[in-house]
């Protein structure tokens, strides 16, 4: 079974409530896609692309599923509609209440209409490698072949030189933590060992 890698953005409330509920809700729906792995801490990044809007707040799930490609992606959109996404609200990288993007699908690379994995710009966003490499330093760009890791470093450097110091913050979050809805699924040691590493 492939571990997919699913990128979680949000920045305006839904109808779950305040981004960081939004986030806790769509991890949860995530779990019923197949086995989380491993779901990185919660992160407060500068909106990219768009700069006029709040902050984001974004993370990683990594899920092990039987789901096909296309068939994660409709389960994706469908958990981000319930979650009030409004796709005909039109400002491209503007305000969503929920964002769900497969980033890797194992070591595949498959380019569709409307679905392009890896995720086309993973490689040049920290908001995206950030979360990565917490839970997966060591997993591939198929395209590449460098490391997220690598990918990482890369981005970080140019970064410096812009002197954004709070553009990818590490926030704690009770929701984010207690939310996942896997307890008891195997996963929980996982995501605690992520925790920890965090807090030395
Ligand atoms: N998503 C975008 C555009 N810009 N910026 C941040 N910080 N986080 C995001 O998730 C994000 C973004 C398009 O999906
Ligand atoms: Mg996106
Ligand atoms: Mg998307």
């Amino acid at each position: 079974m492939p571990i997919a890698y699913i990128g979680l953005g949000a920045n305006i409330p839904s109808p779950a409530g305040e981004p960081e509920a939004t986030m806790a809700a769509a991890a949860k729906r995530l779990a019923k896609l197949g086995r989380v792995r491993k779901r990185s801490s919660l992160y407060s990044t500068a909106p990219v692309g768009f700069t006029d809007q709040p902050r984001f707040l974004n993370a990683v799930v990594a899920l092990k599923t039987t789901l096909a490609p296309r068939a994660l992606l409709e389960a994706l959109l469908e958990i981000e509609r319930t979650l009030g996404r409004d796709r005909t609200a039109g400002q491209a990288n503007g305000p969503r209440t929920l964002d769900l993007d497969i980033l890797l699908y194992g070591d595949l690379v498959l380019r569709e209409h409307g679905l392009e994995i890896p995720h086309p710009r993973m490689a040049e966003r920290a908001f995206v490698l950030a979360p990565l490499n917490e839970i997966a330093p060591q997993a591939r760009d198929p395209r590449s072949g460098e490391t997220v890791g690598q990918l990482l470093e890369r981005v970080n450097r140019a970064g410096a030189s812009k002197d954004e110091p709070d553009a990818v913050v590490h926030v704690e979050s009770e929701p984010w933590r207690a939310g996942a809805g896997h307890a008891g699924s195997g996963a929980r040691g996982d995501v605690r060992a992520s925790a920890d590493r965090d807090h030395g």
